[in-house]
């Protein structure tokens, strides 16, 4: 049987919950990130794809200045809200916080918003660090936008995302996952720099697969844990008087090795080199050099386990059994803010078979845990092709 897609599950809601078809139909990806872990918030560069994993919102005008939103995923979790009334936090339907912090966004920087009926559901695998939130942020500014006719960028609609992240829903988050999710492009990594905001698109190679595993690890601590990660990054950006890691060398850091404290110092040492490692992996890539991107990747994991810390046991056994079957063919690491989650594999076609099989035997036998391996494509965000209605 074939999967009724997000899309057309939140328009048939629509009809049936508000009694009339849905006007617009929008929709934004979840991502998965390459390389450039931790990055993002230190001024720096990440190479993300986005998935063909997307969260729909079905949508129509209403006369009032009323919000109402249904959220399929969530048990039908329904809630309403006032545009003219302070938009508060709730904690009962927690989902809505996403939508509710980019509402405010919106009006705060001067958007006419119309009310609106919203019916969400999606397929992005939820907390296991695709960006299932991002994702939710990015169609949610799309759809008040859209449907006020209101002309709004792909760059403004992640930035007022990850504002409604760092204001209203409380993680500290940088500014990737909701780039990606606006304006990835289909069979394309996007080399981002994080100050800037330039985007600079870089070919998947054909050959290779992009396989992601979800250790199911459920993620504990990640918000706080993140936030403590970002406060040591910047301790050291702070006592080298700079902006941001970005503008810090490695010669710099270490030597001073002796004047910081440890985990400050190891967090700074992973950023630093991570940029590195992006840069050479988005280079790479271009060239289709898997030789080299497989080493990077390695790296990056290492790094990650390490000198950030934001690993997990189950994590590093999965990412173990899959290096090993690749022997430097291709290669994977965790992906996202840590602490659990997935892991991303680029592999080449010949070998996804055995990626596979060395999961399924080895993984559940080794942690007591379930994989669910998902085969992706890389495609195009909510800004770029995928944007529809
Ligand atoms: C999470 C955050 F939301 C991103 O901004 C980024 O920092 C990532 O973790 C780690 O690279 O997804």
């Amino acid at each position: 049987m074939t999967e009724v897609t997000p899309d057309v599950r939140a328009a048939q809601a629509h009809e049936k919950h508000f009694s009339k078809a849905a006007e617009r139909i929008f929709k934004a990806p979840g991502r998965v990130n390459i390389i450039g872990e931790h990055t993002d918030y230190n001024d720096g560069f990440v190479l993300p794809a986005a998935l063909n994993y997307f969260t729909a919102i079905a949508a129509s005008k209403r006369e009032d200045r009323v919000i109402e939103a249904i959220a399929l995923d969530e048990k039908g979790s329904r809630v309403k809200f006032s545009l003219d009334e302070p938009v508060t936090r709730d904690a009962d339907a927690s989902w809505s916080n996403y939508l509710r912090g980019v509402v405010i966004e919106l009006l705060g920087a001067g958007y006419q918003l119309c009310g609106a009926n919203i019916v969400i559901a999606g397929n992005v695998p939820l907390g296991a660090g695709l960006s299932s939130s991002a994702a939710l942020e990015i169609v949610s500014a799309a759809a008040l936008t859209g449907l006020s006719d209101e002309a709004i960028s792909g760059v403004q609609a992640a930035l007022f995302g990850q504002a409604a992240e760092n204001n209203f829903c409380g993680c500290s988050c940088g500014v990737m996952d909701q780039l990606a999710s606006a304006l990835c492009e289909p069979q394309k990594a996007m080399l981002l720099d994080c100050r800037s905001l330039q985007a600079h698109m870089v070919d998947l190679p054909a050959e290779l697969s992009l396989v992601i595993i979800n250790s199911n690890v459920k993620r504990g601590l990640v918000d706080s844990e993140y936030n403590i990660r970002r406060q040591q990054c910047e301790t050291v950006a702070s006592y080298f008087g700079v902006d941001a890691l970005r503008d810090l060398s490695l010669e710099q850091l270490v030597a001073n090795k002796a004047h910081i404290d440890i985990l400050p110092y190891k967090r700074a040492y992973h950023v630093i080199t991570e940029n590195r490692r992006t840069l050479d992996a988005a280079d790479a890539l271009s060239r289709g050099d898997i030789t080299a991107l497989s080493k990077l990747m390695v790296e990056s994991h290492e790094s990650m386990r390490d000198d950030f810390e934001i690993t997990v046991p189950e994590i590093d056994i999965l990412v173990d059994i899959i290096n090993q079957t690749l022997k430097g063919r291709g290669a994977a690491r965790m992906t996202g803010g840590g602490f659990g989650g997935c892991v991303v594999a680029l592999v080449p076609r010949e070998l996804e078979n055995s990626v596979i099989q060395s999961v399924n035997e080895q993984y559940f036998s080794n942690t007591g845990l379930q994989p669910e391996i998902h085969t992706c494509q890389a495609a195009g965000g909510a800004f770029a092709s995928l944007a529809e209605g």
